[in-house]
């Protein structure tokens, strides 16, 4: 087991496609840890891994993978980019001491790490950005860095220059050392700045030291001075600024040749702290006990299930040490006892077998059958940690079975399914009873159905939600209705007189009787309402009817012939022919929609929602400066791919959230393109 000082948990992070997937399997070559690099093109990384990740040739969830380097034993955790997959970094991040924000050598992405980045604020994560794909024709490093400092600040600072751009990209000068590294084919070879870069290079340093100089009074002093200060002290304070989030290194390489990965290790292990140094977020994070002889307690931060060999959950040790035939305690799920199936430590899909988890470590349990992403497992303290909150899903579909299976399997089957991704949810629609899949973006969504055919092959059919209309009536009128059947021996005879009446949006449906002398006896009352309840429930175009009072004013019936059934029979009769008297209308749902876009693409949205027949209600600056928030009504019909409109239109920033306001009438009358009655 190693000490905690040794141990790195590092997550990579950055935008779709940024590449780093690809420098992660760099990474664990070069330190020894895979025989022969994969890559993305043949589907042969180790953290890409799941099928659907080979198909679509991106992550679709988070890979743990592992190596040794140095003094160092790191566990990385490789992200997903793909914004629909954030609220899965999200969940990870909580439980990792630092992370390496991977971007493209081009200015125009860096917007699309604004989440990420304030995620790793608000949790105090250290980080260091990779300057990636400094090989591709167009990389423009100074224009990227530019955008960082731009977007986050001065403390988003260059320690790396890099030599060449593109096909030239030949090496780089680490500016704190003030050391050329240019790429060999077996490694770097160390030397003196090349002089055509001096000028530059001088200036990055000055950067470099002035922004360090920020949290060092001595350094400051020295600057002021004008003396250089010694390299040992600029490395010191390197490694202590990073490791507290307050210097944010910007690093360069180009992780399909494999170039700066030497460099990125050593900053891995010498600016990202342990986990017994990783800045505190606030008094209710347990800090991690480096006491290993201590009572156990972890979280799990992340589920994942093969079909075949069962679930491993990802755990987080944050006191104590676990053993691989351990008993715990759930103490989320009201302190079950869960037997451990088995201790590993994963490198893509393959699984090491370890005795033992210290202090800090990230480590597979097997076989913890009740226990879920977010749980807190202790030796059986009673502790339990805070849970992350998930956020509400922004885009849903309906499924149903391809083949006469129970919905109750596909609910069954699904449910292991966000058992590894808990940012998924079921729900059963009101209204339209349809079972909703719910996530973070189609391609969420998409995946998850994909998976639940290969893994439980469970096919189902998904459909954009139906959406819940229903129908009113703008008129009044009076019918009489008469049901009567002779059939040998007892008939059938109820006769009555309904008013029908428009209520207030929202009101429902009331139904009352002023029958006078009994002329309908009081016992068919009930059955009267009854048929007048179930008619209602389709109207002239086939949906609920609602807001209007009924009214049951006169009848007759027949000593022997009447009887529930009959009266039941002529109400729905006579709602069915009132209805089209009452200039019956369609209502649809009109929800309230709140938008978070940065200021800049405030105009875009406008113009979305009011393309969607949305009213603008209101556009204020948001909490978070330099946001808007625009209110706005829209009929929910609008709404179904709204998510990835926004995103599209926003590159990725924009965010909503909804409510279900009220219904109005459809205009025109008209559903779907097609006239409504
Ligand atoms: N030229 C060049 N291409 C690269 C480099 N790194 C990655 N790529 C390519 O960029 C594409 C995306 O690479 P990935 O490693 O999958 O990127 P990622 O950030 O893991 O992507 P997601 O996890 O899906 O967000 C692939 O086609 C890679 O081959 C690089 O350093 N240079
Ligand atoms: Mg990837």
């Amino acid at each position: 087991m190693a000490d905690i000082s040794g141990l790195r948990n590092v997550a990579f992070v950055g935008p779709h496609h940024a590449g780093k997937t690809t420098l992660v399997e760099a990474l664990l070559a070069h330190c020894g840890a895979v025989g022969r690099r994969g890559s993305i093109s043949e589907g042969t990384t180790v953290t890409d891994y799941e099928p659907e990740d080979i198909a679509h040739a991106q992550s679709t969830t988070v890979g743990f993978a592992h190596c040794t380097a140095g003094s160092i034993d790191l566990t990385i955790v490789d992200c997903p980019g793909f914004i629909d997959f954030f609220e899965e970094t999200r969940t990870v991040l909580a439980g990792v001491d630092a992370a390496v924000v991977v971007c493209e050598a081009d200015p125009a992405r860096i917007v699309q790490t604004r989440a990420l980045i304030d995620e790793c604020t608000s949790l105090r994560l250290p980080h260091l950005f990779v300057i990636g794909k400094m090989d591709r024709p167009g990389a423009d490093f100074a224009g990227t860095l530019a955008a960082l400092q731009e977007a986050y600040g001065r403390h988003v600072v260059a320690e790396q220059w890099p030599i060449g751009t593109a096909e030239s990209f030949s090496g780089f000068i680490d500016l704190a050392l003030m050391k050329a590294y240019t790429f060999e084919d077996d490694g770097e070879r160390e030397g003196e700045p090349p002089a055509a870069l001096r000028a530059q290079v001088e200036r990055a340093r000055t950067a470099l030291l002035e922004a360090m100089a920020d949290f060092d009074d001595t350094l400051m002093e020295e600057l002021l001075e004008g003396k250089e200060p010694p390299l040992e002290e600029v490395e010191r304070d390197l490694c202590s600024e990073c490791s507290h989030d307050q210097i944010v290194p910007v690093i360069v390489a180009a992780g399909v040749s494999g170039a700066g990965v030497p460099a990125l290790v050593r900053a891995i292990e010498r600016w990202f702290p342990s986990p017994a140094d990783r800045p505190q977020v606030d008094a209710e994070e347990r800090p991690i006990e480096p006491n290993a002889g201590a009572q156990f307690i972890g979280r799990v931060v992340k589920t994942i299930v093969h079909p075949q060999s069962g679930k491993l959950s990802m755990t987080r040790v944050l006191t104590g040490t676990v053993k691989s035939d351990a008993t715990l305690v759930d103490i989320t799920k009201g302190d079950e006892r869960v037997r451990s199936g088995g201790l590993y430590r994963l490198q893509g899909k393959k699984q090491e077998p370890i005795p033992e988890a210290g202090p800090g470590a990230i480590v597979a349990i097997a076989r913890l059958e009740p226990v879920s992403t977010g749980d807190t497992l202790t030796a059986g303290q009673k502790v339990l940690l805070p849970r992350l909150a998930q956020r509400a899903p922004v885009f849903a579909v309906a499924i149903r079975p391809k083949e006469r299976i129970d919905e109750a399997k596909i609910s069954q089957m699904l449910a292991r399914i966000i058992d590894e991704d808990p940012s998924l949810s079921l729900q059963r629609a009101d209204v339209t009873n349809e079972l909703l899949l719910l996530g973070h973006g189609e391609q969420h969504v998409t995946l998850a159905v994909e998976r639940l055919a290969r893994k439980y092959k469970v096919e189902v059919e998904t459909a954009p939600p139906a959406i819940p209309y229903l129908e009113t009536i703008t008129a009044s009128t009076e019918v009489h209705s008469r049901y009567k059947h002779q059939t040998g021996g007892h008939g059938q005879f109820g006769d009555v007189w309904l008013r029908f009446e428009p209520k207030g949006r929202g009101s429902g449906v009331t139904f009352e009787e002023t029958i006078v002398g009994g002329v309908v006896p009081r016992q068919f009352f009930p059955a009267v309402e009854k048929g007048v309840r179930e008619a209602l429930l389709h109207g002239p175009s086939g949906h609920p009817v609602t807001d209007l009072h009924v009214t049951l004013f006169d009848g007759q019936y027949h000593d022997v012939d009447s009887s529930e059934q009959s009266f039941k029979t002529a109400a729905g009769m006579g709602v069915r022919d009132a209805l089209p008297k009452c200039k019956p209308v369609v209502l649809e749902p009109i929800v309230h929609v709140t938008v978070t876009v940065p200021s800049t693409y405030t105009s875009t949205v406008i113009q979305q929602l009011t393309g969607k027949r949305g009213q603008i209600l209101g556009m204020n600056p948001a909490e978070r400066a330099g946001f808007d928030e625009i209110e706005a009504d829209v009929p929910q019909v609008e709404m179904a791919r709204y998510i990835t409109e926004l995103r599209t239109g926003t590159q990725g920033l924009g965010t909503f959230h909804w409510r279900h306001d009220r219904y109005d009438p459809v205009p025109g009358n008209r559903v779907g393109g097609k006239a409504a009655v």
